[in-house]
């Protein structure tokens, strides 16, 4: 009998065996059919279109200087439709441009790139048009797969072919972005999935987690290119994981359709993906402010208990949360009865304090008829639920037992949800935070349950396949287009877990359910950095993680971390020990203080940053490469993170560690704590007691900071002190942004935007302070310049929005 075991253990190794190689195999793009050579092409305006010889077509757009757009249909002209969920701008202008054709070659050229595509094979080299030096090139012919090779891993083969695009991978290439990963920061020798699942306690490693952001960026030799692989099915990235030869992306179906951006900056090109999927609009300024959740405090006296403590303790709180157990059984849009009786009388006393209110709409309504719930009634009647492809209702498990979820790709839909709102609007919810909106399924997790669920989309009708990944961003486009018909004078505040590219212009984000561990803990700066050079400059995670029983030490360092992370929100699980800060005692409560106290002074900054990221697509929460694009030293450190171009900050990622390698890149460096100045380009060694998290600021930076409040607005910004720290030759300069910090005018000019340069001048120092810009007056008030200097010295000035200079002696 006893060979039985070895047996079966022997096959399970050679199932394990197979299935890998089935996996590996199955992943591999090289045999898949590769598109025809060019034989004639055809160009407009602003397009040039290749016909080949297997009545393939690849269709080349010059959208920018920078930016140009490759669509392929295989074997097929390119169809008429051409629509994403994902592009916030079609129209552009047309910049220069020119067609040269050779025998061989075909090239388009603009002001700043070179597109060379040799007609046999069909392949597409984009280089500098200045330098000529190739930027990113095809290993490869674009593929797809017209007989099903790779049907083994599509989720649904049905639903379409995989098509694939493979460039060569560069010996010191490296690879940033793709939105939402459990991962590091360099994406070299990686390799990922996008489809939106919902992953409790991920790890790194994990894959995929929650969000799909088919955006990367390429960097080699201090020049960077992106690509936007503009595909919602599910899709691969391979940055050299299986191959050192090739770096491929691919989808299970929809076209092979991509952006190509020059940098070679990459601010640049966040830039111009901001442009393409959306500028972030601004939240309201007290989405800066610290905010505190858990699953669940009810009924509203606990609500209550919550925010007077905060008080009491001296902690600044701007938001509290209400999770799930607000409801009545789980139904969205309503509110239980006797947990919360009244709403609007919880939000009116909390709002005396400062505290707004944020509650958690999930898509799962509730399956009931004959009780009167509007949302079920009225849903149905307008025909507004997902069905399957026989007709049925699709009814799947969440929150609430069976349930049903919107199409929200009908604009109706979309607009019903949006209104549905008002209940919350009418109460004083000042928030909505979206989750489960993989969507997540009780029944099955992975999708297979909403196999057949069909989506109007635009008169399609298309399958879970490719509507899985835009079903949040649609979701959060109804809340948001829903907030801002409700109060049009407010900007809406909404916060979600799944996203597809372009989600910026809908919504917040943050992290999901993250484990109360420091290997957790480690993946915060790698992941919001990320994101932001993924178009979502907006992100946090739980502090103190979500799952399972953290402790004052990792809170604290954890703390370290958020308290400069745009979203800063304590949570915590249902069954976790609680999390708020002052859980674990009086010593790491006191430090805890301290650095929201910190935030709140440093709001001016961070707002300024924040608009920084509205503009121009940059992030506050950075890289350090991403100021420092020439500098190697950067390109996998991913255990410090700047905060727009002054800041740097390298936080304790492990227990029981006081003392940490900080590494400055080239430059003075200020320390935060001690103003002792230190000469980047290299590593120091610096202390890192608990109640400290190493921070430094780049010499020649000027950083706005605010009096200490326990909300926001609650003090009016009086007096600002500009801190000052002047480089090597005495210069300094820096920039405040200011405006009502509510209301969308500031998108019509209602803001104000100061200045502020510094040079040495015998025995002192004169502040120029520009003429403001903008409509926005904040009325008068105080300026202190405080130079940074042994001794430092200090000016006090009175603010009148005019041009000056203000000596400092
Ligand atoms: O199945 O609403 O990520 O933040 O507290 C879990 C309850 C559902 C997951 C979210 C988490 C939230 C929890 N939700």
């Amino acid at each position: 009998m006893k060979y039985i075991p070895i047996k079966t253990s022997c096959l399970r190794a050679l199932v394990v065996i197979l299935f890998w190689w089935c996996v590996a195999a199955a992943q591999d793009i090289t045999t898949l059919e590769k598109i025809g050579p060019v034989v004639r092409l055809e160009k407009t305006e602003k397009t040039v279109t290749l016909h080949c010889q297997d009545n393939s077509q690849v269709q080349l757009t010059i959208l920018a200087p920078d930016l140009v757009r490759v669509r392929t249909a295989f074997t097929a002209p390119i169809p008429q439709k051409d629509h994403s969920w994902a592009i916030a701008r079609e129209n552009w202008e047309t910049p220069r441009w020119r067609l040269n054709e050779t025998k061989d070659l075909i090239t388009i050229t603009t002001d700043e790139l070179e597109v060379a595509i040799t007609r046999s094979p069909l392949l597409i080299e984009f280089r500098d048009a200045r330098t000529h030096q190739v930027v990113n090139a095809d290993e490869r012919p674009m593929s797809y797969d017209p007989k099903g090779q790779l049907a083994e891993i599509m989720f649904d083969p049905k639903a379409g072919a995989f098509v694939a695009a493979s460039k060569k991978l560069g010996f010191n290439e490296h690879f940033y972005g793709l939105g939402e990963k459990a991962s590091r920061l360099d994406k070299r020798r990686s390799s990922f999935v996008n489809w939106n699942s919902d992953t409790p306690g991920y790890n790194e490693g994990k894959d995929p987690i929650y969000q799909t952001i088919p955006f990367y960026i390429g960097l080699q030799r201090g020049i960077a290119y992106g690509i936007f692989f503009d595909n919602s099915y599910r899709s691969y990235f391979n940055f050299g994981k299986t191959s050192q030869e090739r770096v491929w992306f691919g989808a299970e179906g929809g076209e092979m359709n991509y952006y190509f951006f020059y940098g070679p900056s990459i601010k640049k090109i966040l830039g111009r993906y901001a442009d393409l999927t959306g500028h972030m609009p601004l939240p309201p300024l007290w989405a800066l402010g610290n905010q505190q959740s858990r699953w669940s405090y009810y009924p509203d006296t606990m609500v209550e208990e919550v925010v007077k403590e905060y008080r009491e303790r001296d902690l600044p709180l701007d938001v509290v949360y209400l999770d799930i157990d607000y409801m009545k059984g789980y139904r969205v849009f309503t509110f239980d009865k006797e947990r919360f009786p009244d709403p609007k009388g919880l939000t009116d006393k909390l709002k005396k304090q400062g505290v707004k209110v944020v509650t958690i709409v999930d898509p799962g309504i509730k399956d009931v008829s004959g009780e009167g719930y509007q949302a079920f009634d009225e849903g149905l009647a307008k025909n507004f639920f997902q069905h399957r492809r026989n007709g049925a209702l699709f009814v799947p498990k969440v929150w609430p037992g069976e349930s049903v979820f919107v199409d929200y790709t009908m604009p109706e839909a979309r607009r019903w949800w949006g209104d549905l709102h008002r209940v919350y609007t009418d109460n004083g919810i000042a928030g909505i935070w979206n989750d489960m909106n993989e969507p997540a399924d009780f029944v099955d997790q992975t999708g297979k349950n909403q196999l057949d669920v069909v989506s109007y989309d635009e008169g399609e009708k298309t399958t879970h396949a490719k509507n899985r990944n835009t079903f949040a961003l649609l979701m959060a486009r109804a809340t948001r287009e829903g907030l801002e018909r409700l109060q049009p004078d407010r900007r809406p505040y909404v916060i979600t877990r799944a996203a597809y590219a372009g989600i910026q212009r809908f919504s917040t984000m943050w992290t999901g359910d993250t484990n109360s561990t420091w290997e957790a803990l480690s993946l915060n700066i790698p992941m919001f950095t990320s994101l932001g050079l993924s178009g979502e400059p907006f992100v946090g995670s739980d502090i103190g993680g979500f799952i399972g029983r953290g402790n004052g030490e990792l809170l604290v360092r954890s703390y370290q971390i958020g308290f400069l992370a745009p979203f800063c929100r304590n949570h915590k699980q249902n069954d976790g020990y609680d999390q708020e800060p002052w859980r674990f005692g009086k010593y790491y409560e006191d430090i805890i203080r301290k650095y929201l106290k910190l935030r709140y002074a440093l709001l001016p900054f961070l707002y300024t940053t924040l608009e920084e990221a509205h503009r121009t697509g940059v992030p506050l929460f950075r890289p350090l490469l991403l100021n420092y694009q020439d500098d190697p030293s950067t390109y996998n450190l991913d255990d410090e993170f700047m905060i727009g171009d002054d800041l740097l900050v390298a936080p304790i990622l492990k227990p029981d560690v006081t003392r940490r390698l900080v590494y400055l890149p080239a430059g003075s460096w200020y320390d935060y704590w001690t103003n002792k100045t230190y000469s980047g380009g290299t590593m120091i060694s610096v202390e890192a007691p608990l109640d400290m998290v190493p921070m430094f600021v780049r010499a020649g930076a000027v950083i706005p900071s605010g009096p200490s409040m326990n909300y926001v607005g609650e003090k009016p910004l009086d007096p600002i002190t500009f801190n000052i720290y002047p480089d090597d030759s005495g210069k300094a300069s820096g920039s405040l942004y200011e405006d009502d910090g509510l209301s969308p005018a500031y998108t019509t000019g209602a803001y104000r935007r100061t200045a502020f340069s510094v040079k040495r001048v015998a025995g002192g120092a004169v502040v120029s302070i520009g003429a403001a810009e903008g409509t926005y007056n904040p009325g008068p008030r105080k300026f202190n310049f405080v130079v940074k200097s042994s001794p430092s010295k200090a000016v006090t000035a009175t603010d009148t929005g005019k041009a000056q200079q203000v000596e400092i002696r």
